[in-house]
């Protein structure tokens, strides 16, 4: 392996077994894309925007690569369309959705991939599973570690938090 980059995946499902594409996903990535993979525990949470649709299950994974930030969306893609997600609009209700949070300390901003993900500062199902794992993370834009956006979302948030999940994935 030629290099080794730490990077957090956020993963997300609101349709089907849930748990189960989760723990499908985590378990790709681990065999085959990241060493020292760790996962979050799992949270459910109300969609964004109060959009009609069924409660997701979130969880943060992370690990060293060697993919580049493209070779990893890519990656990411096709463990999506191995588990069968159909894309209809975005946005919409989806079985398994994996996005790429963080690569290292690098900023990619073109029109196929932003990294940092623009919203991660804006969601409560990333960033507690993201203190779970890398509270003392820094986002490269900002300088502003994880737990200190944690704590200014919830400065400025009153709304509710998701709720962590008793049942541990099977990969963490
Ligand atoms: N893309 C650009 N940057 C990235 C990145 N950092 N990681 C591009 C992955 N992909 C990235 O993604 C559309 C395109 O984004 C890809 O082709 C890639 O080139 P997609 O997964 O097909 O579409 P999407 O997921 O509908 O859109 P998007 O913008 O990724 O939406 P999000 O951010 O995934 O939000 N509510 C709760 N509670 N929990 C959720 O997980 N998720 C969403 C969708 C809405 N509400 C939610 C949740
Ligand atoms: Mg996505």
């Amino acid at each position: 392996m030629t290099r080794a980059i730490l990077v957090h995946l956020g993963l997300g499902s609101n349709l089907g077994n849930r748990l189960d594409f989760l723990n499908q996903a985590c378990r790709e990535l681990s065999a085959v894309t990241f060493r020292d993979f760790r996962a979050s525990v799992i949270y459910e949470s109300e969609p964004l925007l109060k959009m009609k649709q069924p409660k997701y299950y979130n969880q943060v994974v992370c690990g060293l690569t060697d993919l580049s930030p493209v070779e990893l969306v890519v990656k990411c893609q096709q463990i999506e369309n191995m588990l069968g997600r159909v894309r209809k609009e975005r946005w919409g209700s989806r079985n398994i959705d994996l996005d790429i949070l963080s690569y290292g300390n690098e900023i990619v901003d073109n029109e196929k991939l932003k990294i940092p993900h623009p919203e991660m500062e804006k969601r409560s199902f990333v960033l507690l599973p993201l203190l779970e794992l890398s509270p003392d993370w820094v986002h490269p834009e900002s300088g502003t570690s994880i737990r200190m956006l944690w704590e200014n979302w919830l400065k400025t948030n009153d709304e509710e938090l998701p709720q962590a999940l008793k049942t541990k994935n099977q990969s963490s």
